[in-house]
């Protein structure tokens, strides 16, 4: 769903709390490669219903796999949250309910996570006798730290949201009713700047992580360099000077 420059994409597959099956990893993957990042400027993605953003990676059809097949399932998942890991948009989760598993690792996957009082974060596949997947090791690590990434994922509990708030794995936690007015508002104030030096300023933080700090400096010295190429730079300084807001035209 696309509306004014921002989009929704909503995970459902009601009979399993949204549990991601492998067609519902193409969808996504499907709908994060098709996207029109001109038209939609800022993505929100959340779950169906009221109970569950997502509640993991279908448990029913991992059952029976052996190794070449969980690799592959990994794969696809990991593939398709890559992609909307690097969209050239800000991507907001408005994680409405159960957060677990592969639902995290979606979570993880976009810039930004709101949540609803109601949410519940975990990873629990070592219970299940697997690893997490679709790169959930090295997102959480990377978002809240090892210590608390270990402890999460070696003691698979499931975390509150006012938990998730402190150590940083959400922005901010909300009544379930105002969730996605707050994800809306958010992606409003998004949508008033510069999309161009938001992309470049997304890649700077998404890629510096892996760099070492010559590198990332450097990288984000070019990126600043680009956008003095851009007319909305020229728009945003001279509509400061003249008192006025600025209108980008992402160009
Ligand atoms: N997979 C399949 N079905 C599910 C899943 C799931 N992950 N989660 C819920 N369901 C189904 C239930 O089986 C149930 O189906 P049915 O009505 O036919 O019995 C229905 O959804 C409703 O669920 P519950 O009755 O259990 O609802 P509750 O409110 O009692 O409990 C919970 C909700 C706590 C969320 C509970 O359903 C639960 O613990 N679900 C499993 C959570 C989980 O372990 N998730 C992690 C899965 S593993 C994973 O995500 C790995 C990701 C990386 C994969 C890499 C590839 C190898």
């Amino acid at each position: 769903m696309q509306d004014n420059g921002i989009g929704i994409m909503t995970v459902s597959a009601p009979k399993s709390l949204n549990a991601l099956n492998s067609t519902v990893l193409k969808e996504i993957d499907h709908f994060v490669s098709n996207l029109d990042t001109k038209k939609t400027r800022v993505l929100i993605v959340t779950g169906d219903g009221e109970k569950s953003f997502v509640a993991g990676a279908d448990i029913s059809e991992m059952v029976n796999l052996y190794e070449k097949e969980g690799y592959e399932f990994s794969k696809i998942g990991a593939i398709a949250f890559r992609k909307l890991e690097t969209l050239p948009i800000p991507v907001i989760a408005a994680v409405n309910g159960f957060c677990l598993g592969g639902g995290c690792e979606l979570a993880m996957a976009c810039d930004i996570r709101i949540c609803s009082n109601n949410a519940r974060f975990g990873q629990p596949e070592v219970g299940l006798g697997i690893t997490p997947g679709f790169s959930g090791t090295y997102r959480l690590a990377k978002l809240i730290g090892q210590g608390y990434a270990k402890e999460m994922i070696y003691t698979g509990k499931a975390i509150r949201a006012d938990e998730a708030l402190r150590i940083g794995l959400v922005n901010a936690v909300y009544e379930p009713a105002e969730l996605m007015d707050k994800a809306m508002e958010m992606a409003q104030k998004m949508l008033k700047n510069a999309p161009i030096a938001i992309a470049h300023a997304k890649r700077c933080i998404n890629e510096s992580y892996d760099l070492c700090a010559d590198d990332a400096i450097e990288l984000e010295n070019v990126a600043f360099g680009k956008c003095f190429a851009t007319e909305d730079q020229k728009e945003g300084m001279k509509a400061f000077l003249e008192k006025r807001e600025a209108t980008f035209k992402g160009k």
